[in-house]
């Protein structure tokens, strides 16, 4: 995994992987080791999301691996390449009925590119190659290998090696169909998903953008392709994209729910993906397939421009600082309870452009989306299309191992932060420190709200009010502290920042407010 450029390893300890840890410590690898497999493994993906390498997440037999299938499955949604290296009851015993034997193979196959067990420890390392190939290759995503206790061993030399990952190449009248759309559209719109960072072709995307003068919008890691305060960039505009564009060229995200299922009012739409695998087959659009470098550049060195689209950017512009000057108040807002938009406001004043901003939770977690500028790529990690809550705590780990002098930012639903803050332990143990904040509103607000909206009554939707959060982050080593007025938010931050430890601001917010949603499941 070195050879990739992988450095470090996240797991949780269990007798099945020592041979893991062996290795690791043979070849200097960094073992970073948490309090939950769900951790370890978000962390593996969130440190291939950070540096485009390869995660690295090794569990333990049995409950270690079962542990980490959500994760494992946000990474197949998500198109992360990791690599998960489980351990495995020894194979000589196989059917005897030794600890934790268990089979993972089929558990794991619907969620990743490849599931093995490795048989052989002379083939141990070219299979880890291959597993480690195939995750970065186009479509990305996890592959799994485990590893009999019996079969570990020295691994033979021939590894081969690393070379390049090469993307498809998109067939050329694909490119020049999509164009000759473009050059043809009054009102085109890109929008920028996370394939394109995947594939390092942000100075492509800002290529064509520039050259074709196409205004871009942006979702997952796609947001901070293009800094936020590009002129071409937007944030509060989709609804008059929805209205107004007549092209939407949608780059390297799903036209799933979080697109309207690839519909934008009566805009002619559009699709390119980096592999065959990912074409939409719910509508029938335009679709290039192929590698983002290849297709942004040829859009950008493309002759002639893509038309004049200035009256289109210029409406766009006048409606995003409409909205901008509309969010101002929100994010000012005074009130008490306090509004979960002040919390953001505060925070948007205190973030540098290489802040990394983590999101686990429900409405607290869609304002960020709504509020937060981001200005650089791999700067905002989600959890993706596949929505589990419990990311939070492991992606900010690796955010703080990958990018050790950046201001790492974790946005936590008091919901959310019930899954996973025990790892606050594995922050403090490992001397990473982060700014945690909550919004807590005693509530599973995203279900409470809806719930209210369609039956009236709900169930199962209160936590209790007012929780202390940040004692138990203090109870763990770090530090923090409650607010309740919307004034000491701001003074809270700077101490958080300032402080070199794990730090929670747990912020009591209105449990009144609605998130203005338009859909829920989709
Ligand atoms: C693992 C998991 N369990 C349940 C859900 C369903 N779910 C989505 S949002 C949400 C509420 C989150 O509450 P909280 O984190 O407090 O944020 P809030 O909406 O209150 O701001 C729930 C339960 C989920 N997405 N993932
Ligand atoms: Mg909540």
């Amino acid at each position: 995994m070195l050879a990739f450029g992988t450095d470090t390893m996240f797991t949780l300890n269990g007798g099945h992987v020592w041979p893991l840890y062996e290795a690791a410590r043979d070849q200097g690898m960094r073992v970073v080791d948490t309090r939950h497999e769900q951790t370890a493994t978000f962390a593996a993906e969130a440190y291939a999301k950070l540096t485009r390498k390869p995660g690295l997440a090794a569990l333990t037999a049995g409950p270690g691996i079962t542990n980490g299938v959500s994760a494992v499955t946000s990474a197949w949604f998500n198109g992360s390449p990791v690599v998960v290296m489980g351990g495995r009851a020894p194979a000589m015993r196989w059917g005897s009925g030794s600890l934790q034997e268990f089979d993972h193979v089929p558990v794991m196959q619907s969620i990743t590119k490849s599931a093995a067990t490795v048989t052989d420890a002379a083939t141990a390392g070219a299979m880890v190659h291959a597993a480690a190939r195939l995750a970065l290759t186009s479509h990305r995503g996890p592959t799994f290998l485990d590893f009999p206790l019996d079969v570990f061993g020295p691994s033979a030399g021939d590894i081969p090696d690393v070379g390049t990952v090469d993307g498809a190449t998109p067939d050329d009248d694909a490119v020049t169909r999509l164009a000759a759309l473009i050059a043809g559209a009054e009102r085109p719109a890109f929008i920028v998903g996370g394939d394109v960072y995947w594939g390092g072709a942000w100075e492509a995307l800002r290529a064509a953008a520039e050259h074709l003068r196409v205004p871009c919008f942006f979702n997952g890691l796609g947001r901070g392709l293009l800094p936020a305060d590009h002129e071409l960039a937007f944030l509060r505009t989709r609804g008059l994209l929805k209205a107004r564009a007549d092209l939407v060229v949608v780059l390297g995200t799903p036209l799933d729910f979080r697109l309207g299922f690839g519909r934008f009012g009566a805009a002619q739409v559009a699709h390119v993906v980096d592999a065959e695998t990912q074409r939409a087959h719910h509508v029938d659009v335009p679709t290039v397939v192929g590698d983002f470098n290849n297709v942004l550049r040829s859009l950008a060195d493309g002759a002639g421009s893509g038309g004049d689209h200035e009256s289109w950017i210029s409406e766009l512009r006048a409606a995003e600082e409409k909205g901008r000057a509309a969010d101002a108040e929100l994010l000012a807002a005074n009130s008490s309870p306090v509004k979960p938009s002040r919390i953001y406001g505060e925070l948007g004043r205190r973030m540098e452009r290489d802040a990394v901003v983590i999101c686990d939770g429900g409405d607290f977690a869609s304002y960020a989306g709504k509020f937060v500028e981001v200005f650089q790529p791999g700067c905002w990690l989600d959890t993706g299309p596949y929505g589990c809550l419990g990311n939070g705590p492991g992606y900010a780990i690796a955010a703080r191992v990958v990018r050790p002098s950046s201001q790492i930012v974790l946005l936590l639903g008091d919901g959310a932060a019930g899954f996973s803050l025990m790892d606050v332990d594995s922050m403090v143990r490992h001397n990473l420190p982060v700014v945690m904040v909550v919004g807590n509103n005693g509530m599973w607000g995203l279900e409470k709200h809806p719930m209210q909206a369609i039956y009236g009554w709900d169930v199962a939707c209160d936590l209790q009010p007012g929780l202390h959060y940040d004692d138990v982050v203090k109870a763990l080593g770090g530090a923090g502290e409650t607010v309740t007025d919307a004034a000491q938010i701001g003074p809270a931050l700077d101490r958080a920042f300032a402080s070199g430890v794990p730090y929670m601001v747990n912020v009591l917010t209105d449990p009144t407010d609605v998130y203005p949603r338009t859909s829920n499941l989709g």
